[in-house]
């Protein structure tokens, strides 16, 4: 059945928007505000939709999006999990000194998970993280850190740099997801989310962002599910994936001070919880948090006046498991998920122009060095 790209809109109060989010739907999300959704769903899910009293307006099919966007101009200047692997260990190479590239584990399919090390070894040292590409169609979520990864090194002898890699390390890890990231550069797969499990029923792919063990599996609804052939499939249990647990060991080994995790699409900067919409009880922490968003989204929006929405994760739509529910619930450290741009669908959704990749890491340099700064400088507790 072909799969479409709907808006979804609710005039009905018995039908709201939040309670479409609360169903075991099996639905895409790709974006949800107050007033609407942008979803993809299959003929049958949206015809369903309609009959629930929502209104169902089909944007495009998910061939004819992929077809508009996914150009080969589009897909020029993103990395592919080889050219990454190439580049980060010239990174390395270049700056033996200061940066060290790990393997931290390997997929479903054997591929290696990189991690790269920056800073001067000390026992003493704080520790910051940044992730990218738990979820394969995003590739920008790759670029980001990476780039962030590139220009560190770049400046590694000029202050304030120098001072962050004499005092701690920043640790990058660009591609959580290889199996999946490589999956999506064949054709017809470019909308892949998951990885690559081949799950018991036959069906692929476990949701990364959802096989985290804090709160895990204690959501069943479209955006968090427990049925396999779902993109939002919570996995059999938490950490069942070699890609979560190869995350899940290095936090444990390292015990950053903060983690930030990149995905796209729609501007936001959200921070736990995400499997409630109850806040983080301490009060100390969620001003933290809430605070530093702030000041991210004021950063970003100093470079080209692009708005990145701070708010709490459940506020976009509910999931347990997914990575800052993890490291704050069980680190009890500063968390970010940002979603990087576009800010809609209409501007290419997930398949982001690769023109958009400097300006994109350029609007985020200065909030992911205020995260740095804060997790770094901040005093011991
Ligand atoms: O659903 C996700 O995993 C993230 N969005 S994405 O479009 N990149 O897939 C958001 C995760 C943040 N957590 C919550 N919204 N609860
Ligand atoms: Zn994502």
């Amino acid at each position: 059945m072909a799969d479409v790209i709907v808006r979804v809109t609710s005039t009905d109060p018995r039908s709201p928007l939040a309670r479409l989010v609360t169903l075991p739907l099996g639905l895409d999300v790709w974006e949800l505000t107050q007033d609407e959704a942008v979803l993809q769903a299959d003929e049958a899910q949206a015809a369903r939709l309609e009959a629930m009293g929502y209104g169902v307006e089909q944007l495009q099919t998910s061939e004819s999006y992929v077809a508009d966007f996914d150009t080969a101009r589009t897909a020029a200047g993103y990395h592919s999990a080889g050219s990454l692997e190439q580049e980060l260990r010239h990174l390395a190479d270049d700056h033996p000194e200061i940066a060290q590239l790990q393997r931290i584990g390997r997929s479903i399919e054997g591929r290696p998970i990189l991690a790269l090390r920056i800073g001067e070894r000390r026992r003493s040292a704080r520790r910051v993280a940044f992730l990218g590409c738990h979820h394969a169609r995003e590739w920008i979520s790759v670029e980001v850190p990476f780039l962030l990864a590139k220009d560190l090194l770049a400046d590694a002898s000029t202050a304030p740099v120098r001072d962050w890699l004499q005092q701690g390390e920043v640790w990058v890890v660009p591609m959580v997801n290889p199996d999946g990231h490589e999956h999506t550069r064949t054709p017809g797969n470019r909308l892949w989310r998951k990885n690559r499990r081949r799950n018991r029923d036959g069906t692929i792919g476990v949701d990364l962002n959802r096989n985290y063990g804090y709160m895990w599996g204690t959501l069943d609804v479209t955006t968090s599910s427990h049925t396999p052939a779902d993109d939002t499939y919570v996995g059999p249990r938490a950490f069942s994936e070699p890609e979560s647990r190869a995350v899940r060991d290095l936090v444990a080994r390292q015990l950053f001070g903060g983690v930030l995790t990149y995905h796209s699409y729609s501007q936001l900067i959200l921070y736990p919880w995400g499997y409630t919409s109850g806040p983080i009880p301490d009060e100390a922490d969620r001003r933290e948090m809430r605070d530093l968003a702030d000041d991210m989204q004021r950063l970003i929006a100093g470079v080209h006046g692009e708005t990145y929405t701070a708010q709490q994760s459940s506020q976009l739509y509910p999931t347990a498991g997914d990575t800052t529910d993890w490291t704050y619930g069980e680190y009890d450290v500063p968390s970010f998920t940002v979603e990087l741009r576009p800010a809609s669908v209409l501007a290419g959704g997930f398949i982001l122009p690769s023109d958009q990749i400097q300006p994109c890491w350029e609007e985020n340099r200065p909030a992911a060095h205020a995260f740095i700064r804060h997790v770094l400088e901040k005093p011991e507790r």
